[in-house]
C-alpha cells in the first residue's frame, strides 16, 4: 500500500521578523511529510509549528524523528486498511504527536481524495465555498511600520482585517500600539489582537477593557493554556469576542473549553487538533454549543494552509474568517503554482486531492541535509 514516508525540514527566511509573546521568528521551519503508495500516488502533508518549541509542545526536529521511527514503519507495515482504519490504527499505536498525526492524515486523505478524482473537501463532507477570507498580522513589533504595512495591504486588495501579535511589553504600552493602529486605519477596519496567553488576569482585565472602549473585535488567547478559570470569567465578564487558540487541542478540549463557557470564538487549527477531521470535529463542536469560529494557523507554508483551507470551507459559519497567510511570510515559493489570494480571500482549488503541485527541485534546495 504506501511505499515511503519521508520528512524533510525546509527552511526559509521571513519577509521581516514576526514577532510574538512567545518568540521572534525571522526563519520558518517547514515540516513536509510526502507519502507514496505502491501504485505512484504521491500525498502531502505539513507539521509546521513556530519558534522551535517556543510555541507548542512539538519541534520540527521532534516531529520529524518520530515520523521516521514511528510512524513511517507502522504506515509501511499495513498490507489492506482504508483511511480510516488506518487513522485508527495510528492512534491505537502512537500517543499525542497531533502535529505529526495531522501531517500523516493530510497526505493519507491527499491520496485518496486523487484517487477518487475529488478535492480533499470533499472528502471532510463538502465545501460551502471556493474561497474564504484571510486577515493579516501585524507583527513588526513598530507602530508605524504596522500602520503603513496595513494601508499597503488594503490598497492592494489582500486583506482588510488585522491582528495584532501583544504581550511582549507593558500592558499599557501595548494598548497604546494597538489603538494607534485602530485609529489610523479607521473604523471600518477589524483590528484583533492576539495576546498568546501573556497577560495574567488581572493584566487580561485591565488591557481587555481599554481594548474593548477602543474598538477593537476579538482578544485571543489572553491567558495560560491551562487557566480555563481565567478564560472563562473573561468570557462571561466582557462583551468583546475571546478567542481561545492555544487552550484548543483537540475536540476534548473544545468540549471541555464549551461546556464551560470559556470562549465565544473559536480559533480552529488542524495540526492543534490532531487532523482535518478532528479540526472539523472542534467547528462541530462549537456549532453546537453556539460558539463563533475562525480559521486558525501554525504559520504554515502552502501545504498546510491549503489543507486547512479545505477543513475550513466546510464549516456551516465562518463568522471570524481565516489567518490563512503563511505562505505570503515567506521568501521562498515552493509550489509550482502559488496559492491563490485575491480579493481578500485565498482561493481552495477545485482540482483532486489537495489540488497543489510540489516544486520538488526548490524542495531540494531549501531543505535542511
Ligand atoms: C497564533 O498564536 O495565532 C498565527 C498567526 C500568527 O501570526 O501567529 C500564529 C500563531
Ligand atoms: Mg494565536
Amino acid at each position: 500500500m504506501y511505499k515511503s514516508v519521508e520528512t524533510l525540514l525546509v527552511e526559509i527566511p521571513t519577509i521581516r521578523p514576526h514577532k510574538m509573546a512567545v518568540a521572534t521568528m525571522q526563519t520558518q521551519t517547514l515540516v513536509l511529510i510526502k507519502i507514496t503508495t505502491e501504485d505512484g500516488i504521491i500525498g502531502w502533508g505539513e507539521a509546521t509549528t513556530i519558534g522551535g518549541l517556543g510555541y507548542g509542545e512539538e519541534s520540527p526536529e521532534s516531529v520529524k524523528t518520530n515520523i521516521d521511527t514511528y510512524f513511517a514503519p507502522l504506515l509501511t507495515s499495513i498490507k489492506d486498511l482504508n483511511v480510516a482504519q488506518t487513522l485508527s490504527l495510528i492512534k491505537r499505536n502512537i500517543n499525542g504527536n497531533r502535529f505529526a498525526k495531522c501531517a500523516i492524515q493530510t497526505a493519507l486523505l491527499d491520496i485518496q481524495a486523487k484517487r477518487l478524482g475529488l478535492p480533499v473537501s470533499e472528502l471532510l463532507g463538502g465545501r460551502l465555498r471556493n474561497s474564504v477570507p484571510v486577515l493579516w498580522v501585524l507583527a513588526s513589533g513598530n507602530t508605524e511600520k504596522d500602520i503603513a504595512e496595513a494601508k499597503k495591504m488594503i490598497e492592494l486588495k489582500r486583506h482588510n482585517i488585522f491582528k495584532l501579535k501583544i504581550g511582549s511589553r507593558k500592558v499599557q504600552e501595548d494598548v497604546e500600539h494597538v489603538l494607534a493602529i485602530k485609529q489610523a486605519l479607521g473604523a471600518d477596519v477589524s483590528i484583533r489582537v492576539d495576546v498568546n496567553r501573556a497577560w495574567s488576569e488581572l493584566e487580561a482585565i485591565k488591557g481587555i477593557q481599554l481594548l474593548q472602549d477602543g474598538g477593537v473585535d476579538l482578544i485571543e488567547q489572553p491567558c495560560a493554556i491551562e487557566n480555563l478559570d481565567a478564560m472563562e470569567r473573561l468570557t462571561r465578564r466582557f462583551d468583546v469576542a475571546i478567542m481561545a487558540d492555544e487552550s484548543l487541542m483537540g475536540p476534548a478540549t473544545a468540549y471541555q473549553i464549551a461546556k464551560r463557557n470559556g470562549a465565544s470564538v473559536f480559533a480552529v487549527k488542524v495540526a492543534q487538533s490532531g487532523g482535518l477531521i478532528e479540526g472539523c470535529e472542534v467547528a462541530k463542536i462549537a456549532k453546537l454549543a453556539g460558539i463563533d469560529l475562525y480559521g486558525g494557523t501554525m504559520l504554515e507554508g502552502s501545504v498546510g494552509t491549503i489543507a486547512s483551507a479545505h477543513a475550513f470551507s466546510t464549516f456551516d459559519n465562518l463568522a471570524y474568517g481565516t489567518e490563512l497567510f503563511g505562505p505570503l511570510l515567506l521568501t521562498e515559493e515552493i509550489l509550482k503554482t502559488p496559492l491563490r489570494y485575491e480579493n481578500f480571500e485565498l482561493a481552495i482549488p477545485q482540482g483532486p486531492g489537495l489540488g497543489i503541485e510540489l516544486d520538488e527541485d526548490k524542495l531540494d534546495q531549501l531543505r535542511r541535509k
